[in-house]
């Protein structure tokens, strides 16, 4: 693709500027366990920080990696684990702070799919999914390659942690008799939004399919490549193998899909004729011969089907990596681990070819805001694999991780944060914006004691209008406004609440210094709210929750 290089090249500098600035003055970072296992392998486990987390903090941060935070010497990457922990080793709750993202960055190489941009080689989400490479393969590390991790840590509270970022690498080193004829992988980062630093879109309660989700980008209601630039699509630059991929969503992400393109190719799998034998319905005194020969085509029959890629056109399906939900209510929330390729999973790429990515999320329950669609993938260079047109490769692969005892905290339950608001009698009439700090919508924060919790009201058609204070706009606190199903009242977890209001409205986190603010302090609320009480609660802090009124005109 030829579009946009120069913006490629300059979002790779700024990452290059960024990393240069953030790299001044941290310390503190080290290999706190050394495990060996055996013939020189080792499992590395750093730990970077201590990270000051502040109040409420949503923050994109980059921090250099020191070079006493990363092998020092040459080998081959073949796991990588992540997590986040508390100073003695434990992991806090992430209905209070949750691991957004974690990116590790070699800035000594290209990134594949972004087109100047450094590499992206380990992305890790709220899912905290494993990296494990199949046998024979792994990602070549130079002890002098320089690294850089971009991290956002989502402090849900307003009380502050100090935490560290640990993550385990089983590192074979060059010396290591098991080098001997591993292959090194290459990251291909398959995105929805490729190649945004901030790569996110919204779905919306009630669109796409009938059948309660939506494929984006294709089901998308505005064409969300207006630029020319089909960010989902990455051209094979060179003949190779894939070997590993994992899906990343967010809440109400059901899954990611890996899709290849190859021109003039087509379906060159198994033929599965229906045998004769089957075609013909059994008659109630067919001899016992006939029922078992009959039985036998119909395993057979059964069997090549199985084994049938799923080809349409010149496009074939390589993987669906679909998340699996922990969690008792379903796919709201972030007790989830994808899944990811089977150890066979190799499959044989040729120059030319392009790779393609969808992802899927449910529209039943509720609007999705800031979601992901990714599929990081890992591709060797040179032969191997097999022909994706002739072998079916979608097959299940295993769910990357068990359940995460640290997302016990589903909410949704009694006790309720406050009363129902929408028995409340009326607040006064809105006229000053509300001023949000200190965790609380003001007026419109139905959690205050007695008249101060009332909602306030405007006439049908008026709107009401929420600033930020100067406090929280200092301490980068975001916040949104965001509708949620009334009474929304109910336990703060992460499950509870979701943005499932009736009427949608969203006001994205207000704040200001680029993503993931919508560079904005106040919000104004829609002028067709309908007559009723809304409420509505924080995205980013969902003990915060609210409830305006509005009523028919003349009625005030
Ligand atoms: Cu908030």
């Amino acid at each position: 693709m030829s579009l946009g290089r120069g913006f490629y090249r300059l979002l790779g500098s700024l990452v290059c500027a960024i990393a240069f600035f953030a790299g001044v003055g941290n310390a503190s970072a080290e290999l706190i366990d050394s495990e060996d296992l055996g013939d020189g392998v080792q499992r590395l486990t750093y730990r970077i920080g201590p990270i000051e987390v502040t109040s409420g903090q949503n923050r994109i941060v980059y921090k250099m990696v020191t070079a006493e935070e990363r092998p020092p010497v040459d080998g081959y990457i073949t796991a990588f684990r992540p997590n986040l922990v508390n100073p003695d080793g434990t992991i806090p709750k992430s209905s209070s702070i949750m691991f957004h993202h974690g990116v590790w960055i070699n800035l000594s190489r290209r990134d594949a799919t972004s087109g100047g941009m450094s590499e992206r080689f380990i992305g890790t989400g709220e899912e905290k999914t494993e990296v494990v490479f199949p046998p024979g393969f792994g990602y070549f590390h130079k002890g002098t390659d320089v690294w850089l991790l971009n991290h956002m840590i989502h402090n849900l509270t307003p009380a502050e942690h100090t935490l560290y970022i640990t993550y385990q690498i089983d590192f074979v080193p060059l010396t290591s008799p098991k080098a001997e004829g591993m292959r090194g992988v290459r990251p291909i980062w398959m995105d929805v939004m490729n190649p945004n630093p901030y790569p996110v879109f919204d779905t919306y309660k009630g669109s796409g399919g009938k059948d309660g989700k939506i494929v984006w980008p294709y089901e998308a209601k505005e064409d969300p490549y207006k630029d020319g630039i089909k960010r989902n699509l990455w051209t094979v630059d060179r003949d190779g193998v894939l070997v590993w991929s994992v899906g990343h969503v967010h809440t109400g992400g059901l899954a990611t899909d890996l899709y290849l393109n190859r021109d003039g190719a087509k379906y060159a799998g198994p033929k599965c004729p229906k045998p004769r034998i089957l075609r013909k319905k059994l008659k109630k005194n067919a001899p016992r011969s006939l029922r078992s020969a009959r039985s036998k085509a119909a395993v057979k029959y059964r069997k090549c089907l199985a084994r049938m890629p799923d080809v349409k056109g010149d496009r074939v399906h390589l993987f669906k990596s679909n998340a699996h939900y922990y969690e008792p209510a379903g796919p709201v929330s972030w007790d989830m681990a994808m899944r990811n390729t089977r150890k066979d999973w190799l499959v044989q790429l040729k120059a030319g070819d392009t790779l393609e990515v969808t992802t899927t999320y449910e529209t039943k329950r509720a609007s999705w805001y800031e979601n992901m669609g990714i599929a990081i993938s890992y591709m060797a260079d040179g032969t191997g694999g097999k022909d994706p047109y002739r072998t079916r490769m979608d097959y299940t692969g295993p769910i990357n991780h068990r359940h995460y005892s640290e997302n016990n905290d589903h909410g949704g339950k009694l006790p309720v944060v406050g009363p129902d608001p929408t028995g409340l009698e009326n607040g006064p009439f809105a006229s000053d914006p509300f001023v949000i700090s200190g965790y609380s919508y003001g007026q419109g924060d139905y959690r205050l004691p007695g008249a101060a919790g009332r909602p306030p009201v405007v006439e049908k058609g008026d709107t009401f209008t929420f600033s930020l204070s100067d406090g929280d706009v200092g301490n980068k606190i975001w916040h949104s406004l965001t509708s949620c199903a009334a009474p929304c009242n109910k336990s703060t977890g992460i499950a509870y609440p979701i943005a499932d209001g009736d009427f949608r409205f969203d006001s994205g986190q207000m704040g200001v210094g680029g993503a993931p603010t919508v560079n904005r302090t106040t919000w104004t609320t829609p002028a067709n709210l309908p007559v009723g009480t809304h409420t509505f609660f924080c995205r980013i802090h969902p003990l915060m929750r609210g409830a305006i009124r509005v009523v028919p005109k003349g009625s005030g």
